[in-house]
């Protein structure tokens, strides 16, 4: 475009000024615009979905100038920017987050309603963006949204996967199917497509010796990397608003597409077929999202997946840092590299390569520089849920990082031999190489020695991976290494968007709703706990949730005729992936035991019980047996519960099983909660975050001291506002031993449970005598049988303050008014300040 003439760039200025307009004929004319010109329809055809696509195009329209306009800052501005990368990203809905972050909620609002159509009733037509497992991807996206917020120069990178997480269905009333969640059948209107923007992506192929005879190491000479084929990888950017600001930030997720076009002139059969298979081979890196929660796949594909991304993650970066024209030691002031558990950590190694091998620096320059950059985000403890490749695999994927590998590896134990001498068992348990039939990459360890600094994601959690999972690590690089930041969650979703009931009647109180923006503004609600008027609002609120997701059972999920459950009962609900160290199956059994008590119980001693309602939700790994036999037990308990012919009896307890748990339908659940469960083996849950959105919302909690319980507990004024029980994470390692060694007694009540289950009350029991019997031997790893006895106990606790409903109504009032730590804004400004050393970057007041 000719711009040197004043009046054409002033043109440009008022036109783009213009677009960005949103009083109630703008809306009206970008909508209706959308309507005819991208979906080519008419008021007289255009059902709800279309409705849905104009309005999205024309939110998204707000968006991208507001994006544009970041970016164009930042670039100007030129701060140390930091890099989010993460192999999942769990969106959920956009449309209404949007409008709401920017402000314009009530504008469509307004502008549909003259147009015959109710905008919020076209949220519910958009399909979840659901590119993660549960808890890590779900994270990622809060931070995004906070990190826009609070104006950080910050930018995630990701997979565009054309499958996301699987849909579940439950087959016959019990068992766990899997279908395919194609999310971009219909097209995607929050994402914009980079063509422009594609970087080419090596895999296999051989390493020969730099004759070049270019810097390195002595010894260590730089090599070149002969990739045997490649892929591209073509940039998807999605905008992320931030809530009450201008800044719009950007989530870059890659797609694989073959790096040639079809060669037009070799025309034969044969050529054209292999042609249209290599592209499909391309095109399969990025096809599916693996459905794994706290355990890895360990097939080549994933380990494809996690090489193209963090391949073509570095492009972009460096291209970026490129342009600034600086050296390369300026590379740790501009740049800081996030990784999202290990997933990602195969860009330390591509970073030395890149730095060593393509721009000639010395190793250890480059090495040191590498250590400056990235960062690393543990999430799990469990053993079995750290990940580890082949070597004979990484050899054959990626030569040239293996090689690069043994070379960290072995300065690294060179360095640890001299602090050490002759400590050969300390080297065993520290290197990056396990040494086995199979040699293996220890992925976690080589997070640790390619980073500046390693977190855990609450305090205990961080404790444990200081003192045990990275003990020998910590005694070399000291303790300062290894920090803490507890999780967070977005308080716009996860209380103003979930729950604008609760939003309203907290703003009111407050007189300002600037706790959106600052949570520890909550901690004022204290004041009106014991309020009269204040507590029947609140209480009004969750009846009103209850009675939604009453509704939404009723309407949705398979009662086989049941009727509708009793909003009036308690609704205690666990919702989260299904995992045996999560101990779904020791809520399942507790709710045996309720249920034989109850039955047993005269008709006097039942007019004292709470009546329950027990909400699963929650889906398996498709390969994970025992987690989807927890899912039919669950089931098969359901269903015999919810069909006992003692019709009182079923007033009393309940039982529902929610299919494909999702983040719109967290939305949905978590407000409707009286109690929650987080009842891991203490030491085993790294933090939990829906235990915080449950909480936030004014639910009660039921937990272990493990992972962020502990913390909220202290936030909201101890454990007398919450209902504990169970081992302590001290205890867990000693309780094992006594499981396992010496098989103490087991508590009859949970013997009772067990032998109805075998004698087929619920059942063909078979499929479940394994599992049983396990937890009553020695393979009660969990330590089910152990914490079992205090949990019914707790639970008879929660009934006693239910039936108290003053009392309850309190504890929930002052549950959510301590929640203000758990603000994902804290959380991002604890990383900004403590590991990152970045600065809010705001846009300039607009003229
Ligand atoms: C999860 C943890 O299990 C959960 O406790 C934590 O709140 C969440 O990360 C966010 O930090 N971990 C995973 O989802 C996971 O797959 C293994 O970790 C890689």
């Amino acid at each position: 475009v000719d711009l040197s003439n004043i009046a054409t760039l002033e043109l440009w200025n008022k036109i783009r000024k213009d677009c960005e307009s949103v009083d109630t004929s703008s809306i009206q004319r970008s909508f209706v615009n959308h309507v005819y010109s991208t979906l080519a329809r008419t008021p007289y055809n255009l059902d709800e979905f279309g409705a849905y696509q104009a309005a999205a195009h024309s939110v998204r329209d707000q968006l991208i100038h507001k994006w544009i306009s970041t970016q164009q800052h930042f670039t100007r501005s030129n701060p140390k920017r930091v890099y989010y990368l993460s192999l999942e990203f769990l969106m959920g809905r956009t449309m209404q987050n949007c409008v709401i972050n920017m402000d314009m909620e009530e504008a469509y609002s307004k502008a549909l309603r003259e147009m015959g159509l109710a905008f919020e009733t076209l949220y519910d037509q958009e399909t979840d963006a659901a590119l993660g497992n549960g808890g890590l991807g779900r994270l990622a996206a809060c931070y995004m949204d906070s990190l826009a917020t609070l104006d950080y120069p910050a930018l995630g990178y990701g997979l565009r996967y054309t499958y996301g997480i699987f849909e579940q269905r439950i087959r016959n009333g019990e068992d766990q199917v899997e279908y395919p969640d194609y999310w971009l059948r219909f097209t995607n209107p929050w994402e914009v497509a980079r063509v422009d923007v594609a970087y080419p992506v090596g895999f296999y192929g051989s390493v020969h010796n730099d004759s070049a005879g270019r810097a390195g190491q002595p010894g260590q000479p730089a090599a070149r990397w002969e990739p045997a084929e490649f892929v591209q990888a073509v940039a998807y950017d999605v905008p992320i608003p931030g809530y009450d600001t201008d800044t719009v930030l950007n989530i870059r997720l890659w797609s694989s597409k073959p790096q040639r076009q079809f060669d037009l002139s070799s025309f034969n059969d044969g050529e054209y077929e292999k042609s249209v298979a290599e592209k499909q081979r391309a095109e399969n890196i990025t096809s599916v999202l693996y459905p794994n929660d706290n355990t890895p796949a360990g097939k080549e594909l994933r380990l494809k997946q996690q090489y193209f991304f963090v391949c073509a993650t570095l492009q972009d970066i460096l291209r970026r840092f490129s342009k600034l024209n600086l050296p390369w030691s300026e590379l740790p002031n501009k740049v800081g590299i996030q990784l999202n558990d290990t997933h990602p950590s195969l860009g330390i190694v591509e970073l030395q390569r890149v730095l060593v091998d393509e721009h000639g620096l010395e190793w250890d320059i480059a090495w040191a520089l590498v250590q400056r950059v990235y960062a690393y985000t543990n999430h799990t403890v469990l053993p079995e849920a750290l990940e580890c490749w082949p070597v004979s695999l990484m050899e054959r994927l990626l030569p040239r990082h293996m090689r690069i590998i043994f070379d960290i590896n072995l300065y690294f134990l060179r360095s640890v031999e001299q602090r050490f001498p002759g400590d050969y068992e300390r080297l065993r348990r520290m290197s990056i190489i396990e040494e086995g039939h199979q040699q293996m990459v220890r992925m976690a360890y080589l997070a640790v020695v390619g980073s500046h600094t390693v977190n855990g994601v609450a305090r205990i959690h961080s404790d444990l991976v200081r003192s045990k999972l990275f003990r020998d690590f910590a005694e070399f690089y000291g303790d300062d290494k290894f920090v803490n930041i507890t999780n967070g969650i977005t308080p716009r979703r996860w209380l103003h968007v979930a729950n604008p009931q609760l939003s309203a009647l907290i703003t009111k109180r407050l007189g300002s709703n600037r706790w959106l923006k600052d949570l520890t503004e909550l901690s004022r609600l204290k004041a009106f706990a014991d309020d009269e008027d204040f507590q029947q609002e609140w209480r009004q609120v969750k009846r009103t949730r209850k009675e939604s997701l009453a509704e939404y059972i009723q309407k949705h999920v398979d009662t086989a005729g049941e009727g509708p459950v009793n909003s009036e009962a308690l609704f205690d609900v666990q919702v989260k992936r299904i995992h045996e160290y999560k101990r779904q199956l020791m809520n399942i059994l507790g709710v045996v035991h309720r249920y034989l008590r109850i039955k047993e119980a005269s008709a006097e001693e039942r007019r004292d019980i709470v009546p329950r309602v027990f909400i699963f939700g929650g889906k398996a790994a498709p390969g994970y047996h025992t987690a989807k036999l927890i899912i039919k037990l669950i089931n098969r308990v359901k269903n015999v519960i919810n069909a006992d012919p003692d019709a009182e009896l079923r007033k009393l307890i309940r039982v529902v099983y929610i299919p494909n748990y999702s983040v719109t339908l967290a939305e949905r659940i978590i407000p409707a909660s009286d109690i929650s469960e987080h009842i891991s083996t203490a030491g085993t849950e790294a933090s939990g975050t829906s235990n915080m959105k449950f909480v936030l919302n004014g639910g009660l909690l039921i937990g272990t001291r493990d992972g962020a319980n502990v913390e909220i507990a202290e936030h909201i004024g101890g454990w007398d506002l919450a209902f504990e029980f169970g081992a302590k994470a001290e205890e867990v390692d000693d309780l094992r031993n006594k499981v396992r060694y010496l098989r103490p007694e087991i508590h009859p009540a949970f013997r009772r449970v067990v032998e109805a289950i075998k004698s087929g009350q619920f059942g063909d029991s078979s499929p479940f005598v394994n599992m049983l019997d396990r937890l009553v031997s020695d393979g009660d790893y969990y330590l089910i049988t152990v914490d079992f006895p205090s949990y019914p106990e707790a639970q008879e606790r929660v009934d006693a303050a239910y039936k108290d409903q003053k009392k309850w109504t309190r504890m929930s009032i002052e549950n959510c008014a301590g929640m203000g730590f758990f603000s994902a804004d804290r959380s991002v400004q604890d990383y900004a300040k403590k590991i990152w050393g970045i600065n809010p970057c705001p846009p300039p007041p607009s003229k």
